[in-house]
């Protein structure tokens, strides 16, 4: 390798994979720019991304794998770790069974991140594998999926209203939108000067609601509530598309009726949303010309998401903007090959319960806690924090203590990371070859994510690191692969490309670009082939094949009398990158954002620390008193609680009692709790 050179690649930090140009100079990174020829980013990078040589040599970064001993970590060689894991977990799996081997993947901003391990459980015959899918766009996916039949994504190029509902993209997909449209900063502005409206749903004033031209400020959770008061007016004021809903879906009469009573002042008594609020909302949203629901993560993290998504998929259909210019439509990506190969009969562990979302992460951290159905062994987990971001956090930890072997592949030592028998240092994203799929305007494409430099110290990519131990543990026959240049050439295969092409052109287009209405000729993938406001699926699970307004179980009390959410920090990606010095300088604590009139009532004062309780337990935290929040509501920053950020963790705070029925979604973004200042502690 020519050791200085600009090397064309793709970030990887975030689910956006902006494209990078990449200078090095003798075989290290020197400068970092946004490759103007990637169509996600256009030139754009955001503080992240630029900070990725920060990242790469961070003085922590993991550079040999790690053995627990008695007196802690202590350095071991790649040979002992390979031999030690092999070892044990086939000896695990030939005492307890497969099925007692578990793998968690964070989320999954790569694809390698999709699939590492994965293949290595199928191989041993166990089907539980798992994510934080169940807080992060599977419900949601789930809830299109019933609907019409796939995920759909904004058509913000020609629309004439924008409905952006428990999403924040200006903050989180900043600087491009996955799907659409080039660079994100520039959708809402470009949208404004065409005249459409833009309407943001959010408990919080999130920045794109100050230029908004309609912000309405919900209660969390209650969601299902305003939509369906919605669908009550468009109903009552015959504001829908009837061609549409006579030829494209069935179940309308069954609608008609469930919506009656669901008058918006039903709802504002639920929401919080004015009833003429509510009325107008639902005329703009209806009346206009073309209209999207960019539906985000705030939707996840309920335990009403499935039902409240699919009302946004009914008023998105119902409206006639369904796969149409303006609306939201059925964007192509290119086809990868299924990882694993081989089929398991066995169920996960969520199989019986939710048929719908059988690989959800809850049931295993019930597993591993009550040795019911029976007592998970071992954890690979790969580029995943799950001590930090599941509800409950004490209860997490203490299932991930009840494994007789726990592995984690890190760049760090996490709050994860910590608890592991053996801890491997993975090579970043810069540092091995990889892939990225994306959807677009112009058509599905793939780019090709090139090794920039070779891994730092003793690091090593995860893919040759599971062909590693497949090979130690008699399993290599079951792979089709043998490391990460094979491992892409076998997911891509579907598409018709190969590494090699890539490399030649490092981003090809393989899906034709955007029609519309493609259901005209294909229908749409549900089991009556249209639109489904009535399913049979939910009926078979004993639900309501309609879909509803669930109430949180869990209500604010004398003792916890406010409700709690939290916030994502746009400098900082989850649990990660507190580490950074550029980026910790822009957010450098965790806070609790408080209204004032709450703050006043409490002797709260700005900048002053607090302690947050709810019935799960207490952290200490700044707090800021800010309107920008609702009375009775405070949020707090996700994401700190590693054991050298200095902050805490919010999932204390959070419950996993309550779930989705559907996919065991806990809520994330909604718990009870007081704040006392700590004058008053005192
Ligand atoms: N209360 C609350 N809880 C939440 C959320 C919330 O908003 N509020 N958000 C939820 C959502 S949407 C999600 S997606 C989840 C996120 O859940 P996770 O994906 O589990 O969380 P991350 O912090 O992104 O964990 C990624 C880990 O991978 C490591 N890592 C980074 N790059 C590499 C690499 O190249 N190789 C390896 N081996 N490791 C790497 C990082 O150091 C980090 O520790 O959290 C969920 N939990
Ligand atoms: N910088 C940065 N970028 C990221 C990430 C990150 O951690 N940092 N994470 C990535 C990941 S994994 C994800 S999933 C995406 C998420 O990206 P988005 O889908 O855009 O979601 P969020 O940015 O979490 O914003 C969710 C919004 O929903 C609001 N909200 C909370 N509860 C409710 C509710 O009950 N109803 C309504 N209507 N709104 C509600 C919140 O106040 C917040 O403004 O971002 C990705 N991009
Ligand atoms: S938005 Fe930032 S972190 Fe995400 S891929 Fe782009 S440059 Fe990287
Ligand atoms: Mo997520």
């Amino acid at each position: 390798m020519a050791r200085d050179r600009v090397v064309t690649t793709v970030c990887g930090l975030c689910h956006t994979n902006c494209g990078m140009k990449i200078s090095v100079k003798d075989g290290r990174i020197d400068k970092i720019k946004g490759d103007p020829d990637h169509p996600a980013n256009s030139g754009a990078l955001c503080v992240k991304g630029a900070a990725m040589k920060e990242l790469v040599y961070a003085p922590e970064r993991l550079q040999h794998p790690l053995r627990k001993t008695r007196g802690g970590f202590k350095k071991i060689s790649w040979e002992e770790a390979l031999d030690r894991i092999a070892g044990r977990l086939s000896e695990i799996k030939d005492r307890y069974g497969p099925h007692t081997l578990l793998r968690y993947g964070g989320a999954p901003v790569t694809e390698a991140t999709r699939d590492a391990f994965v293949q290595l459980m199928a191989a041993c015959g166990s089907p539980n594998y798992a994510s934080p899918g169940h807080l992060c766009s599977q419900p949601r996916k789930l809830g299109l999926d019933l609907v019409y039949g796939g995920r759909t994504d904004p058509d913000y190029k020609h629309t004439e209203c924008m409905l952006i509902w428990g999403a924040n993209p200006t903050a989180s997909m900043r600087p491009a939108e996955r799907f659409a449209y080039g660079r994100f900063d520039k959708v809402i502005p470009d949208a404004k000067k065409r005249g459409a409206a833009t309407i943001v749903i959010d408990p919080r004033r999130i920045k794109t609601a100050r230029s908004a031209d309609m912000f309405v400020q919900i209660k969390p959770g209650t969601d299902a509530a305003l939509a369906l008061a919605m669908l009550h007016v468009i109903i009552d004021e015959d504001l829908y598309d009837s061609k549409f809903v006579d030829e494209w879906t069935v179940g309308f009469a069954e609608l008609k009726e469930h919506v009656r009573p669901a008058t918006p002042a039903w709802a504002e008594q639920i929401t919080g949303v004015p009833a003429e609020a509510i009325r107008k909302l639902a005329r703009t949203f209806a009346c206009a010309k073309s209209a999207l629901i960019r539906e985000g993560n705030g939707f996840d993290q309920h335990t009403n998401v499935v039902d409240s998504v699919r009302l946004t998929a009914v008023l998105t259909a119902i409206t006639g903007n369904l796969d149409a210019p303006g609306g939201n439509v059925f964007y192509a990506l290119p086809k990868l090959a299924p990882c694993p190969t081989i089929k398991i009969e066995a169920k996960p562990l969520g199989g019986e319960k939710y048929p719908l979302y059988p690989r959800t992460f809850p049931p295993m951290i019930d597993a591993l806690l009550r040795g019911k159905p029976y007592q998970p062994r071992a954890m690979l987990v790969y580029h995943g924090n799950p001590a930090l971001i599941n509800a409950n956090g004490s209860k997490v930890g203490k299932s991930l203590g009840k494994l007789d072997f726990l592995v984690v592949s890190e760049l760090f030592m996490t709050a994860t990371a910590e608890l592991a028998d053996i801890v491997l240092p993975d090579a970043s994203v810069m540092e091995r070859n990889g892939f990225q799929i994306y959807g677009s305007y112009g058509g599905g494409f793939v780019a090709l994510r090139q090794k920039v430099i070779d891994p730092v110290g003793g690091c090593r990519p995860v893919i040759e690191v599971e062909c590693e131990l497949a090979q130690r543990m008699g399993l290599a026959h079951l792979y089709p692969w043998k490391n990460t240049d094979e491992w892409i050439d076998y997911k891509l295969k579907p598409s018709g490309i190969s590494l090699s092409a890539l490399q030649s052109s490092p981003i090809s287009y393989v899906t034709p670009p955007l029609s519309y209405r493609k259901y005209l000729k294909k229908r749409f993938a549900t089991p009556s082939g249209k639109v489904e406001f009535y399913s049979h699926k939910p009926a078979s699970m004993g639900m309501n094949p309609l879909p509803v307004y669930r109430a949180p179980e869990v209500i604010p009390t004398e003792t916890y009398p406010l409700n709690g959410t939290t916030r994502r920090q746009g400098a900082y990606v989850h649990t990660q990158f507190r580490n950074l010095p550029s980026l910790r300088r822009r957010e450098p604590d965790p806070l609790v954002r408080i209204h004032p009139q709450d703050a006043r009532a409490r002797n709260i004062e700005d900048g002053s620390f607090t302690t947050v309780t709810s019935p799960g337990g207490s952290i200490r935290i700044k707090a800021k008193v800010t309107a920008e929040t609702q009375r009775g509501l405070v949020i707090i920053d996700f994401g700190w609680g590693n054991p050298s950020d200095g902050g805490v963790n919010v999932n204390i705070l959070t419950s996993d009692a309550e779930r989705d029925p559907y996919t065991a979604a806990t809520p994330n973004r909604r718990f009870i709790c007081e704040v006392k200042s700590e004058q008053r502690i005192a």
